[in-house]
């Protein structure tokens, strides 16, 4: 019987999902292409489809798992292994959990590895060694954080070891299961040391560069390190020593702190100051579940998380609708879920002032209008949104402050020399906003084109990460359904926003006379922590001058 193991591919960026569907059960027969199981991540859904005709044998995950790049996903028996052997090329499928973006010649993707062919899966047991710790010196075990049998992934924390500066947590250097732990509490261990005997399964996707693990576990590790800083993302071959002096903005002699680098990060995400958190680890040390526990009773008892960010909102009290009239409870999705958190935290962050005015689009109307036999030729629709784009991009440009963000420190700001424009787009499965790269060096075409391909992909559950990242200002338009106008919420870190409307026949006093003039109303939000009123009706005019003339976008 011949297996194919299934594993996750690039997930453009994001570093974990969670498996919300398995769309097969065991001993179905799948094809090449179809969905084996549909991950969500924080902003958007994918399925990983099967790479080969087949039958399921075994799935390797369930549904709420956390999987993330290299993870095994499913056993699947080949179904013609011999035809495979022969054109192993033809056999293999892209694991395209979602198109690339077209026409993107700038953004470099990750290579997406292809599964690995036809194999049966074999085992070994190999030594999992303290990779390079930089420096010479030995330090103390002081936690065991997985036991013996326990399935562990390469760059999962095994033990942490303390020296009199940090705590480092030492992760695997192999995929596997755990069989034997070799170190003990209150051993010291430095670089090279043996850790740990992982029984690794070769041939799948467990050991995804088994070469490279086999090399780790026999010679010596990797050049030292430059030092891990709070923000910096950890490579996963290394140990990650805990920020203990110079940590991250957590109140109250964070230093003395007995907590990891992941627990860190998460009180900081938290606002949870860490020093009045009682950790029940070894020797004290705070876990993840101390912060999600000590997060849960504040929120419980109405009170805040300690860092002082808390503000006393008093709670909406849970009510029972039933008893008005029938009802149902339904889940909402993932996104609907971060939507939610995001649109609070920055309703609460950002101090919010909202502008208006309207253009006056008669001639950019008439304008598009006169592209559409064009369009039609090239297949594109051109709407008023991709103008809305180019001209948001050139107005960023002769506007910089509004292509800034607060630095995390509150002491700096960050000024941006790049120009993408993030688009809200309504999707079944709630409001995403993917991102117009480099929209001031496109012409309308290509944002149009842009637009089409991110509101498809948007709307079917396909953007990955990568397409909704690194945006410098949101365009939300609502002008295909109607409204005056509407005062849109920052998407922090950006520092503007603007909100289009329903463009409208109106008459407008010309000075002797009024004409109907086509008019589209803008409501422009803006941080106003980084922009000042001036800023934002510089901002404002510029825009609607180039709305209503868009020459003035060539000057
Ligand atoms: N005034 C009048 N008509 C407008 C318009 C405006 N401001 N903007 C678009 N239109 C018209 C277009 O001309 C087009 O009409 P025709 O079909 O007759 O040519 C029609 O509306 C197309 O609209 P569309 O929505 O299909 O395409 P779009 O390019 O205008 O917008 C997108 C794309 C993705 C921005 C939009 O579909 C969308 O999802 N908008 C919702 C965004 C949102 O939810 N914002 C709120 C976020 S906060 O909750």
């Amino acid at each position: 019987m011949a297996i194919e193991i299934v594993t996750i591919p690039d997930l453009g960026g994001a570093e974990s999902v969670e498996v919300i569907e398995l769309c097969a059960a065991v001993g179905d027969a799948v094809e090449q292409e179809e969905s084996l199981v549909v991950l969500e991540s924080d902003k958007a859904s994918m399925d990983v489809p099967s790479p080969i005709d087949g039958s399921v044998v075994k799935y390797l995950v369930a549904e709420g798992d956390t999987v993330k790049v290299g993870d095994a996903i499913a056993e699947i028996e080949i179904a013609n292994a011999q035809a495979l052997a022969e054109e192993p090329a033809t056999q293999q499928a892209e694991p395209e959990v979602t198109p690339a973006p077209i026409e993107e010649p700038v953004v470099e993707e990750a290579p997406i590895e292809a599964p690995v062919a036809s194999q049966e899966a074999t085992t070994s047991e190999q030594i999992a060694l303290v990779p390079d710790i930089g420096s010479d010196d030995k330090v103390e075990l002081i936690e065991i954080s997985v036991a013996v049998g326990d399935q562990v992934e390469e760059g999962e924390t095994l033990v942490v070891l303390e020296s009199d500066k940090a705590t480092m947590d030492v992760p695997s250097t192999l995929s596997g299961t755990v069989k034997q732990i070799i170190a003990k509490e209150g051993d010291k261990l430095g670089t090279g040391d043996q850790v740990a005997l992982i029984e690794v399964t070769s041939g799948s996707a467990l050991t995804p560069s088994e070469p490279e693990a086999k090399a780790e576990s026999e010679s010596a590790p990797a050049p030292t390190p430059a030092p891990a800083q709070a923000e910096t993302p950890v490579p996963p071959k290394q140990p990650v020593a805990a920020p203990a002096v110079n940590s991250a903005p957590v109140a109250n002699d964070s230093a003395e702190i007995y907590a990891g680098p992941a627990v860190r990060m998460l009180s900081r995400e938290l606002g949870v100051d860490l020093s009045q958190v009682s950790g029940t680890g070894p020797k004290g040390r705070i876990q993840k579940d101390d912060i999600n526990n000590f997060v849960k009773s504040a929120l419980q008892s109405g009170g805040n998380t300690g860092s002082g960010s808390g503000i006393g909102i008093p709670q909406v009290p849970a009510i029972d609708f039933s008893q008005f009239g029938d009802i149902e409870t339904v889940k909402l999705s993932k996104i609907q879920k971060i939507t939610a958190d995001n649109m609070q935290r920055n309703w609460l962050n950002v101090p919010h002032v909202t502008q208006f005015d309207d253009a006056d689009i008669t001639d950019l109307e008439t304008f598009r209008k006169s592209l559409k036999p064009e369009g039609e030729k090239r297949g594109i629709k051109v709407t008023p949104v991709a103008f809305l784009i180019k001209a948001a991009a050139a107005a960023l440009s002769a506007n910089p402050e509004f292509n800034r963000s607060l630095a995390g420190d509150g002491e700096n700001y960050v000024q941006k020399h790049y120009i993408n424009i993030g688009m809200a787009v309504d999707t079944p499965r709630g409001l995403v906003v993917p991102v117009i790269k480099d929209a001031d060096k496109k012409g309308i075409w290509e944002i149009s084109a842009d637009v089409i391909t991110m509101a498809t992909l948007a709307r079917e559950g396909k953007l990955k990460p990568s397409d909704m990242q690194g945006g410098c200002f949101t365009i939300s338009s609502l002008g295909a359904m109607g409204g005056n106008g509407f005062t849109p919420i920052v998407n922090s870190p950006e520092v503007g926003i603007l909100g289009v409307s329903k463009s409208q026949m109106k008459p407008i006093w010309d000075g002797s006379d009024f004409q109907p003039r086509l008019m589209l109303p803008l409501g422009l939000s803006y941080d106003h922590r980084v922009i000042n009123g001036g800023d934002a009706g510089r901002f404002m005019t510029y825009l609607v001058k180039i709305l209503s003339d868009i020459r003035h976008m060539t000057l």
